[in-house]
Parts: C-alpha cells; structure tokens; sequence
C-alpha cells in the first residue's frame, strides 16, 4: 500500500514538475519526492566522457564553482563503474541516460556517449534554474535522428546564424543537421562537383566543429540531379566530392533528387549510385553514418505508382539508406496513415522531411506559431524526422524548439505549452511582447499549397461577434475587448522594437513589428471612427477616417519597400482576423457614414482586382500582383507540367489596354509550343507573335483585352519552370 501511494504521489508530482520546470525537452519519466536547492560548489568526478561532454563539463563548472567540499556529481556511461541498480536504471536504448540525485550525489550515467551529454544537459537545466533532482530522471528520445534540413530556397543562412543554430540544436538535444541550401552553388548544379572556396570551405570546417560540440551530426547533402550523367565519370565527381568533405570533418551525407526533370529522375540510375556510394565510400570509411536520400517524388500527390519509382528504390537501394519524406504533399502534416503508406511503398521507415516552418513560398509572411498538426502516434514508424525552416534562422528557433519537443516525447508534447517556453527562451524578459506578436503571425496566408495555420485563436470569435453586430445592427457590445487587443498589439510592438533581450531575432522581424504597430493603429482609429459615428461627430469621424487612410498608405509603402523578393515581396502581418477585422469595419462605417449624410468617401485604399487565370490544377491558387502598372504571377518553385491545351496567364478586372508582356521561361527547348494570346470574352482569342528564339520574351502588345495566356498548342505534355510572366497594363 504504502509503494502504490508513494508511485501515485511521485507521478502526481512529476505531472506537476513537467511544466514547472524549465526542461527541453520535456524528460520521459521523472520520479522526483521534489527538487533541493543548487549549491554553490560542487565536486566533479568526470568518468568515461566524450569531447563534447567534457566542453559541455569546462563551461560549467569552473575554478568559480567547484571545490572538494561541494555536492559530489558523478558522469559516465554504462562502460564505467557505477552501482548495479543505477546501471539496471539506464534504458537500453540509443541516447538514454538516467539520473540519480539526492542531497548528498548526483549521478548522471549515459547509455552511450550521447546519451550521458545529454544527461549532463538535464542537469545543468535544472543547476540554472536553481535546482537540484531528488529522485530519478529516465530519459530516451522516441525518434532516431532529430533536427533540422537547411533545403529552402532563399538567401541561405549566414555563418554565424548556422553556428547559433547548431548552439541551440545541443542545448534542445536535436542530434541532426542537415545542409542543403538551395541557394549554395558548391551543394547543386553545376557547381556540385566542385570543391569549395577555401574561405567557405575555412567556415563549413568551423561548423562541423561546432556541430561536433553539441553532438549534432552534420549531413552533408549534394544536389547533383539537374545534369548528372550516368556515368562512371560523375560517379567519380561525386565520390571525390565526398572525399574533399570527408577531409573537412563531414561523417555524414545526403543525396537530393527533389525539384529536378529530365535524366536524373531515374530511380534505377539514382538506387545505382547510393549503393555505389554506400559500398565505395560510406561502408569502406571510418565512421560515417548512413547514406540518406531525398527521392524526386518525395510527397503522395506527386507519385506516380504505375511509373513504380517509389517501389523501385525499395527494392533496389540497400537497406541502410534512409529515404525523406514530406508526406502526403509538398506541405504536410504527418500522420499514421501517412507513414504506413510511404515505408510499404519503400520497405523501410521514412525519413519526414516536414516543410514548416519554411516559407520559400509565402515570403512575405513570417511564421512564428505553434509547431503543431503532427499525429503523436508516428514515434516508431520514421527513421527520423526533420524541420524545413525559414530563411529567418532566428524566428525558426520558435517552431524548431517544438519540434525538438514532438520528437524526444511525442506522447507529452504540447504544443502551445511548448510554444509558450519557446518564446520565453528566444526572449527571457519581453516574452509577453512577443507572445502577442506572434500569436498574430502565424498563418500563411492563401498559397499554392494551400498550407493553413491557425491565427489569432482566442481573438478569433470575438472579431466575429463586432462585425456580426457591427452588420447587424451597428450596436457592438464586445468594442472594450476589441480594443484591448488592439493596445496590447499596439504596446507589443514598442516593447519589441526597443527589446534588448534578443536583437538578432529583432533584425529579422523589425519589419513585421513595424507593420504590425501600423496595423494596431489602424485597428484603434476604426474604433474611434465607429464611436463618432455613433455619436455624429461628424468632423471627428472624417478625421480619424483620414488618418486610418493615411497609415494604410504607410503600410502600403513598407509593403513596397521592404523584402522586396521576386516572389512574394512585401510585409504581411496579422493578416488571417486582425487586418480582415479592421478593413471590413472601415468599409462598413464608412459605408454608413455616406449613406446616412449623402457623402462618398471612398471605401478602399489599395486592392488588386486582377486574377490569375488558368486550368492548370497545380496553379489554381497562385496569386497574383499588381505593383504600379506591373500586374505579376507570383512565380511558382516547381516544374509546372502543361497538357496540351493547358493555359495560365492573367483574368483582368475589366478590358485594358495590354502594353507589354513578360515572360522568362525555363526547361524549355522549343518555343513554338507556346502561344501567346489575349481575349476579350475568354472565348475568341488572337495571337500575339512570339519572338520563339530566347528564354527571356518581351512582347509589345499595344491592344486591348480583358484575358491574357500562354497556352500549349502541341500535342505533348510540356514541363518548364516560370521564372517571370508579367503584364503592363493601362
Ligand atoms: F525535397 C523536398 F523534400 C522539398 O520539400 N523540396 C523543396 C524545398 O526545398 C522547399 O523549401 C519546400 C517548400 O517550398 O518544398 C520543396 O520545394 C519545392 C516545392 C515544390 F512544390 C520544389 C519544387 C516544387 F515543385
């Protein structure tokens, strides 16, 4: 009886401690009666360790805070000497370590090398936040390899960036790096069987170390598929360039096949060459890890199971090799079913490749919400599980820390809590500040992928109430709450631009923070203008209308100014409630306003009413943009396939006078497949002459029409990449 109470009470307490205590992530199993005060000094007796366990050790415990007489801490692993019921203790697992504590020892005992740095982690978590453990912590990660995959297109992060990551991926106990900048010519073609530069060679040597520091593996990927031949020649290419990295330190690499037409997709040349390379380098070297491969159909919907690509590298590619996954599309949430799919298709667990928190395709967004949707239930179904983040390494740390939460403890996470810790890590002291922000840029926005996150959730029903009563009957009872949020944005967003607390972060979402005290403004004249209304204060409600009018222009020009990207440029914030919220209540009260004293202000500061006209299903939500007369499609990342008789171009709001179109193509060899055509009715349509030499087309049109497109005219399926379509209209 008394067993089962102290088991109850110790869960009970360990469901309480969970939160309280300042662990990422959160540890399987704590059995603490409580947690004793952290000495002053303490006494290290340093068993079997590795480097990073002993840098880990120096950096902590100095000449400061070491003496004979502190409290005794005893680290090792299971090779080493330690009582049989605390090595009984240790789980049998990769990475484990369990920790013993009372008020006169602390015994930290790893399974291997990993495990007992991690062990160490705990306990200096635990040391900072002034503690001690009273009991036992068992601890063991659910997924093998954890981290991260720098594979967005976009500026790729800088050095020092990298070497802060690599920092944060230790201290959060992810063990996986893995390189693969789009944007690296030396990583992808044709530059790919080059060695690097010494100076950039000099810095990925400088990160390796630091990887090494922080037990991460640093995966070294190679993108190769664009115009690699099949044979021996680049088999060599490929081999040397291992060899080069291999000399910098890499031990472990990847082969990318995503994003490539053409030659390289052939499963059975791509499963030769990862054996080959398995064999000749990765079996024949010293200490290199498994070969990992992202395959060319890499997500459900792009799979093609009659071609058998997917079927083909399970059977072919060695057993070792591990295969990426994003799932059931490019952008996805893994689930059960998701998994059970892929490794039938492949004959081994996959490797998720998850695309959040990247937003190479929504760059006018920041993302910096909850990293939540995956199912909990996956642990033992992937080989390992990595996140795609932003080009802003800073603001990825956000969801990078969930993620590093989900994959140790899948049963426990919780996303908003792990959320909440995240953003009290990234800034220690204006955490609140930030919370609010981010809780308002979180969503995507409307993309090709059709990717959504939550936004602005507990304000969510109360901007749904004011416009239902705003609409209604112009009687709103909720105005005080509305208008408490708007203040907290408003006073965020001062407390962000003057933090000290983390000014790197603060670099990269200056221009959110900007727009967003923009958009709290705004939301706080609209109230006022409904409160003049209300109160037919006429000349206060066409001053403060004024006024909105006028940071709406501002917002405008930091939109046109700043991160200004050929794809999606601009600064977009809070736009999934709060910016709908206060357009549609200005339009509404100004609505009122003219009607009721016969005025006609106009409703709408800057809209774009052209669209994006196509039957292509893959680009039925690209957006598109209008900047001065320039009207764009926000070009898409992939090889967009053309059927025959497949179109995309441009649905104007009304006939215009079409001065010049744009166009640079890509992956093209023959234009004459193209026409270029333009209509007034989308029916009857007139081609325009194409210059059909170059990939880069300028067309004056000089003509009126309300359609413009490019439509297949042959009888073949055409593949090609759309780095512009643009239109000048009058
Ligand atoms: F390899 C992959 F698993 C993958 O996701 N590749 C890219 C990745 O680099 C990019 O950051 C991400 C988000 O845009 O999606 C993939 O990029 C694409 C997306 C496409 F729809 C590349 C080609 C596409 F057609």
């Amino acid at each position: 009886m008394k067993t089962r109470l102290t088991l109850i009470f110790s869960l009970f307490i360990s469901l309480i401690f969970a939160q309280d205590v300042p662990l990422n992530p959160v540890p399987q199993k704590m059995e603490l009666s409580g947690f004793g005060k952290a000495p002053e000094t303490f006494k290290i007796d340093q068993q079997n360790t590795d480097k990073a366990t002993q840098h880990l050790i120096a950096s902590y415990f100095t000449s400061e805070n070491t003496n004979n007489k502190g409290l005794k801490i005893k680290i090792g692993d299971v090779k080493d000497k330690f009582p049989k019921k605390f090595l009984k203790k240790v789980p049998s697992r990769a990475e484990s370590y369990f920790i013993h504590g009372n008020d006169k020892k602390i015994t930290v005992i790893g399974r291997d090398a990993r495990g007992t740095y991690y062990g160490l982690r705990t306990l200096i978590d635990l040391l900072n936040a002034g503690k001690t453990p009273l009991g036992e912590i068992t601890d063991y990660p659910d997924v093998t390899a954890r981290g991260v995959v720098e594979g967005f297109y976009g500026t790729p992060w800088s050095f020092n960036h990298r070497m802060r990551q690599l920092d944060f991926y230790g201290a959060n106990k992810l063990n996986t790096y893995i390189y693969g900048p789009k944007d690296d010519p030396y990583h992808s073609s044709p530059n790919w069987r080059k060695p690097y530069p010494e100076e950039e060679a000099t810095q990925i040597k400088k990160l390796i170390d630091r990887a090494k520091l922080n037990e991460v593996d640093f995966v070294w990927a190679i993108h190769p598929g664009k115009d690699i031949k099949w044979n021996q020649e680049d088999r060599e290419n490929l081999l040397h360039k291992f060899e080069l990295m291999y000399d910098l330190g890499v031990r472990a690499f990847a082969v990318f096949f995503d994003d490539i037409s053409g030659e390289g997709t052939d499963p059975n040349q791509q499963a030769d060459l990862l054996n080959y390379l398995n064999e000749n380098f990765v079996q024949a070297k010293d200490g290199v890890k498994p070969l990992i491969l992202c395959p060319t159909e890499y997500n459900k919907g792009w799979s093609d199971l009659e071609g058998g690509y997917l079927k083909t590298l399970g059977k072919e590619l060695d057993e070792s090799i591990r295969i990426m996954w994003t799932g059931n599309h490019v952008i996805a949430d893994i689930d059960q079913e998701t998994m059970e799919w892929i490794n039938e298709q492949i004959q081994r667990e996959a490797f998720i490749w998850w695309n959040y928190p990247v937003s190479d395709y929504v760059r006018d967004h920041v993302l910096l919400g909850p990293a939540y949707g995956n199912e909990k239930s996956i642990a033992n179904k992937v080989s390992g599980f990595v996140s795609n983040p932003m080009e802003h390494a800073e603001a990825s740390k956000i969801a990078i820390y969930g993620v590093a939460n989900y994959t140790w403890n899948m049963e426990n996470y919780d996303p908003q809590e792990s959320w909440q810790k995240a953003l009290r890590k990234l800034m220690p002291n204006d955490h609140k500040a930030l919370e609010i922000f981010a809780r308002h840029n979180s969503d995507l926005g409307p993309n090709g992928h059709r990717y959504r996150r939550e936004e602005s959730v507990a304000f969510a029903p109360e901007a749904e109430q004011f416009l239902k009563q705003l609409k209604a009957n112009g009687k709103v009872e909720n105005l005080e709450r509305i208008r408490d949020e708007f203040n907290a944005m408003l006073e965020a967003s001062y407390v962000l631009l003057n933090s000290k607390d983390n000014q790197v972060l603060n670099k990269e979402i200056e221009p959110w923070v900007e727009q967003f005290q923009l958009t709290a403004q705004a939301g706080l004249s609209t109230l006022n203008m409904y409160s003049a209304l209300k109160e037919n204060k006429n000349e206060d409600f066409e001053q403060t209308y004024k006024a909105v009018k006028a940071m709406k222009s501002q917002m405008y020009k930091i939109d046109q100014t700043e991160n200004q990207n050929p794809y999606q440029p601009g600064i977009k914030t809070a736009s999934l409630v709060v910016t709908p919220l206060i357009d549609s209540t200005f339009v509404i009260l100004t609505k009122t306003y003219n009607k009721r004293f016969e005025r006609n202000l106009p409703l709408r500061a800057n809209y774009n009413p052209h669209q994006g006209y196509t039957n292509v299903a893959q680009l039925k939500n690209q957006n598109v943009r209008l900047k001065n007369r320039k009207l764009a499609l926000n070009p898409p990342l992939e090889v967009i396939k053309m059927e025959p008789q497949a179109y995309l171009g441009f649905e104007l709001e009304k006939s215009s006078n079409i001065k010049q179109v744009l166009l640079k193509l890509e992956g093209l060899e023959d234009f004459s497949v193209l026409n270029l055509e333009i209509s007034n009715n989308g029916t009857d349509w007139e081609e325009i002459e194409l210059n059909k030499k170059d990939n880069e087309l300028k067309v004056a049109v000089n003509k009126s029409g309300k359609f413009i497109r490019i439509i297949n005219v042959s009888n073949e399926d055409v593949a090609l990449k759309i780095k512009e379509f643009s239109a000048i209209i009058k």
